[in-house]
């Protein structure tokens, strides 16, 4: 037992100094909950695992702090001093941290971070999202109803000049958003710039017949930094700002590559896709973090938007708990988490002068046009995996809103009429949901979503 890591009287753990964290955690061997824990919060803070002759007076107030448990549920919440960890806002300096080593303990059998806490003071050392959904939502002139987008496939093989075709009968069939899948890069049969070449003829033929903005998000997810700029640039040089977006695989390319992102194009929407996430998430896996962790973070670090998944109606593993919880907690400005309500306001609750000046509305004769200062903005949810237009109102349903970006791969481009058919099928769909329609009644009189209904529906 690590005494120096334990205080389970530590007052008021949101006085702002701590990170708070709940784990829940099950002991290796012969250790109880507690003795755990406390190696824990010394592994993932100022300890090792023998008490060191050259700790210090200071290096003690650095401690993480075991400051609840509950046996019966193996819960354990430990408060980091949040000056522990890299200045400048480094969101994975904080992964290192409380889910690195620990991970990999003898000490604990099962150990999953399910829920993290962040003090206003801490948020104002991390950027947050720039560039949002509601820009996204302005540049592409479409409000109160889900962005809807799709992934080319089949996932690989396509030519440049194959792949943007699929991108035109997309954007022509009415869908407003198409991205990368997670591998796309520079294949030899698909050369990185011909792709994007191909896909602005696509977009200006598609916005000049259908008269609407287009977007079209771009991995650029590379071997290095350099490589990865340099396909930024080439996009930004060919593309209109709105009409583009940076996608990072965000777990096998990495923190520091979504904050350069973030920091070098503050004008683009960042979208984290996160494939390989459920090696930390799946909720049959015990060791890990959990969606909603995962998604608070990529909203620290600043993206735009990421891949919170489908709540179980699509084709991946997921729970409404799960994925509905890590929605609305990267979209609100206030928002219940596992165990923690999450405030993304930069004010603490005690600055009593500056909430005044707010209600007064003083502050806003002076800053209208940006009050990012006042909270982290909106990271949006990108709802992919195994949907179809049958499935967009089931998922509304269940998300209780319609702030999110869709994209369906197989559910547009696998309808018995192809691409376009499936892209009308899905407007369709969302124009039945917008009429308060059973999208059965709708399909009607309207052939492309009767067909998705017949094929999709098997
Ligand atoms: C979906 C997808 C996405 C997954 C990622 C795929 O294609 O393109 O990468 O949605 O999962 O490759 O499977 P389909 P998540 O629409 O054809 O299923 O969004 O849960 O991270
Ligand atoms: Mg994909
Ligand atoms: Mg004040």
């Amino acid at each position: 037992m690590q005494k120096d890591y334990i205080n389970l009287k530590l007052k008021d753990p949101k006085n702002g100094e701590y990170l708070l964290a709940v784990f829940h955690l099950v002991p290796g061997k012969g250790m109880d909950l507690l003795s755990a824990a406390s190696e824990v919060a010394a592994e993932s803070s100022t300890g090792t695992n023998f008490k060191v002759k050259t700790e210090t007076e200071f290096s003690r107030k650095m401690n993480a702090l075991v400051y609840k448990t509950d046996p019966k549920q193996h819960l354990v919440w430990i408060a980091y001093p949040w000056r522990l960890f890299d200045r400048g806002g480094n969101v994975q300096n904080i992964l290192t941290y409380v889910v690195g080593n620990v991970l990999g303990m003898k000490e604990v059998d099962e150990i999953k971070l399910m829920d993290i806490w962040f003090p206003p003071a801490m948020l104002e050392q991390y950027d947050g999202p720039s560039y949002t959904i509601d820009d996204m939502r302005k540049y592409l002139n479409v409000y109160d109803r889900p962005i809807l987008g799709t992934i080319v496939k089949p996932k690989m093989g396509l030519t440049s000049a194959e792949y943007a075709e699929v991108c035109y009968d997309f954007w022509v069939g009415g869908g407003d958003f198409v991205k990368n899948d997670e591998p796309q890069a520079d294949q030899d049969f698909s050369p990185y710039d011909k792709m994007v070449h191909h896909v602005k003829e696509a977009m200006d033929k598609a916005v000049k017949e259908t008269g609407h903005k287009k977007v079209h998000s771009f991995n650029v997810s590379a071997a290095d930094f350099d490589t990865m700029i340099t396909r930024c640039e080439l996009i930004k040089s060919v593309f209109e700002p709105g009409s583009y977006a940076f996608l990072i695989d965000g777990i096998t390319a990495g923190w520091m590559a979504t904050q350069t992102l973030r920091r070098h194009y503050p004008d683009v929407f960042i979208h984290f896709h996160r494939a390989s996430h459920a090696a930390y998430t799946r909720k049959e896996n015990p060791i890990g973090f959990s969606v909603l962790v995962l998604s608070k973070y990529a909203r620290l670090a600043g993206a735009s938007g990421i891949h919170t998944g489908t709540a179980g109606i699509g084709k991946m593993a997921g729970t409404v708990s799960e994925d509905i919880t890590a929605a609305h907690g990267i979209l609100k400005l206030e928002s219940e988490g596992h165990f923690f309500t999450q405030n993304w306001g930069k004010i603490s609750e005690n600055d009593e002068d500056l909430i005044a000046m707010i209600n007064e509305d003083n502050a806003h004769h002076v800053i209208l046009e940006d009050d990012s200062w006042r909270g982290m903005k909106k990271c949006c949810p990108i709802i992919s995996g195994g949907l179809n237009p049958t499935k967009l109102k089931p998922f509304i349903d269940v998300m209780g809103g319609v702030d999110f970006i869709t994209t369906m791969g197989a559910g547009c481009h696998a309808h018995p009429d192809g691409t376009r058919a499936g892209a009308t099928a899905l407007v369709q769909a969302c124009e039945a949901y917008l009429k308060g329609m059973d999208i059965k009644d709708y399909a009607k009189n309207h052939a492309e979503l009767a067909k998705a209904i017949e094929f999709f529906g098997k």
